[in-house]
């Protein structure tokens, strides 16, 4: 089967590079779904000019009318096509993989309630990661793209990223974000690891532990504020990242029994 392409952005923390909380959900569902991909690693700062030179639909609009372009975009050669945006992109795999693992079940309607649910993570705890991963990620990004990305999160937040990451923001963001995950716990049925409950993970199991891996990561998986993450909800969340530490890898560092 030819490989997909996935576009990822280049962290400097972890030696595989990996670190985005979005592109997280995508390499999660490739892995899950035994497809092949090679990632072509690229700049923060120059994920808008790549999008835009290869054709991969925008994401979204500025209120001043301006197209944003982000990762993950894939290249599926099935279809010769782009595909950008998380939830887009995955629902295009379950689509154009038919014989392989599903992430949805099978009837628009249960993509419809995943996007809805997805609105709620996004909304409920994703500003929340950003507060308090937010000094760890500008720190572990290149030189070209630590300078862009606090530019551009100051131009968006009104604040110094400084401010934006100061001690009070980040202690009320930490009481927030635990709130935030407990309600996003009561979706799950009590006790389950995966969101629908069952032995097998859908979509927003993969949207939870991308966010988690980011935090898991800036923070490593022995540091007080990964343990303190993984005791909330009586460790619904660290039987989740259990669950997912056998997905948790670039193609370079696929283990023997996943190589295809
Ligand atoms: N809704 C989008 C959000 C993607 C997103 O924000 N990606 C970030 C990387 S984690 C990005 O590409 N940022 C580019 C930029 O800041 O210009 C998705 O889930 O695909």
């Amino acid at each position: 089967m030819a490989q997909i392409v996935l576009y990822d952005t280049i962290g400097t923390k972890m030696p595989d590079k990996a670190w985005s909380p979005n592109v997280f959900k995508i390499r999660f569902a490739l892995n899950y779904k035994r497809l092949p991909y090679r990632t072509e690693w690229v700049e923060t700062v120059d994920v808008r000019g790549i999008a835009q030179r290869i054709g991969a639909p925008p994401t979204g609009k500025k209120r001043d009318g301006t197209l944003i372009y982000t990762v993950p975009i894939i290249f599926c050669p099935h279809c010769s096509q782009h595909v950008s945006n998380s939830l887009d992109i995955a629902i295009h795999l379950d689509r154009a993989f038919l014989d392989r693992p599903r992430l949805f079940a099978s009837r628009l309607s249960d993509e419809a309630l995943v996007r809805a649910w997805d609105d709620r993570w996004h909304q409920l705890v994703g500003p929340h990661f950003f507060t308090v991963g937010g000094a760890r990620t500008h720190a572990q990004l290149p030189p070209r793209s630590a300078a862009f990305f606090k530019e551009t999160r100051e131009a968006i937040f009104k604040m110094s990223l400084e401010q934006q990451v100061s001690p009070e923001r980040v202690a009320a963001s930490w009481a927030s974000l635990r709130k935030g995950l407990s309600s996003m716990a009561k979706y799950t049925p009590p006790g389950q690891t995966y969101f629908a409950g069952g032995e097998a993970p859908t979509y927003p199991d993969c949207v939870m532990a991308a966010f988690l891996v980011w935090m898991k990561r800036l923070f490593g998986r022995d540091s007080p504020e990964w343990r303190e993450i993984e005791s909330w909800d009586d460790g619904r969340w660290a039987r989740l990242m259990r669950a997912f530490e056998q997905w948790e890898y670039t193609e370079e560092n696929a283990p023997e029994k996943a190589r295809l």
